[in-house]
């Protein structure tokens, strides 16, 4: 979107945001953006002047200009691209995934009022790792079946995720068409417990690309190991979730 100068001027003019006693002026100018881009006046995607002109428009020099907007960068609140100037970030609806019950990604979008759907990335059955072999309990020379897919919620991409499971539980990998869980429930198969194992990762370039997200971003790295209730591993999975969409929430009890 391209910036209105005369539209923005009041916005950046000091009698908008400055106030004598108010603090350091470039924390004023900063609370002052944080809120024009709260109630919308500085809406998604909108393109901020150029430093040059935020120094003029606001009185102040373009080093307190630089820290004000780094810490609004911080936020997630303005994304900065060398070359193209600094704009608005779109407004992300933020997801909470509930730790305690152990649900698939189509369960969890559906109670959400969204639909998700799976962009196969890879599918067939492999010689297993070594890892895979003893969590899966897989007999010698059983294969192990692998399905890589790109998790979307009405169409947004939230997630890579990468199943494996022993080939006797899933016989075709091309079955999942767009639940796992679903296909396995449709033989009696249901994990009854998990394991999660959850850390902080970058994207990678690849991985960026796919989530339509900047390489680096940050993103939430999610192995589970889910058991069926005879204690036998069903599926490893190794998740890599959009760190700007999902919070993870775990609910705590007093012992
Ligand atoms: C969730 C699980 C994943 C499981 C998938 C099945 C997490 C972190 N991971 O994404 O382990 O394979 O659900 O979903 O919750 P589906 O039935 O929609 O394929």
């Amino acid at each position: 979107m391209a910036t209105n100068l005369t539209q923005y001027s009041e916005l950046f003019s000091p009698t908008s945001w400055h106030h004598q006693s108010g603090g350091p002026r470039y924390l004023q100018l900063q609370r002052h953006l944080e809120s024009a881009i709260k109630n919308g006046q500085l809406p998604a995607d909108a393109t901020l002047p150029a430093e040059r002109e935020l120094a003029t428009m606001t009185g102040l020099s373009r080093v307190t200009i630089r820290k004000a907007i780094s810490h609004l960068v911080e936020d997630g609140l303005v994304i900065q691209r060398r070359g193209s100037g600094s704009y608005i970030a779109p407004k992300v609806q933020r997801l909470e995934h509930s730790l305690s019950r152990l649900t698939s990604f189509t369960e969890d979008m559906h109670r959400r009022g969204m639909t998700s759907s799976s962009e196969i990335l890879e599918s067939g059955a492999y010689l297993p790792s070594p890892e895979e072999i003893v969590s899966l309990g897989l007999a010698s020379g059983e294969q192990v079946v692998r399905i890589k897919r790109l998790r979307r919620a009405d169409g947004t991409p939230m997630a890579i995720e990468t199943s494996s499971l022993s080939n006797e539980f899933l016989p075709n990998p091309g079955d999942v068409v767009t639940s796992l869980y679903e296909v396995l429930s449709a033989q009696g198969i249901r994990p009854s417990r998990a394991i999660q194992r959850i850390s902080a990762c970058k994207l990678t370039e690849e991985q960026a690309a796919m989530l339509e997200v900047e390489p680096g971003d940050a993103a939430l790295y999610i192995d589970r190991t889910a058991y069926l209730p005879s204690g036998r591993v069903i599926e490893l999975t190794i998740g890599v979730y959009r760190g700007d969409i999902y919070d993870f929430v775990a609910e705590l009890r007093n012992a």
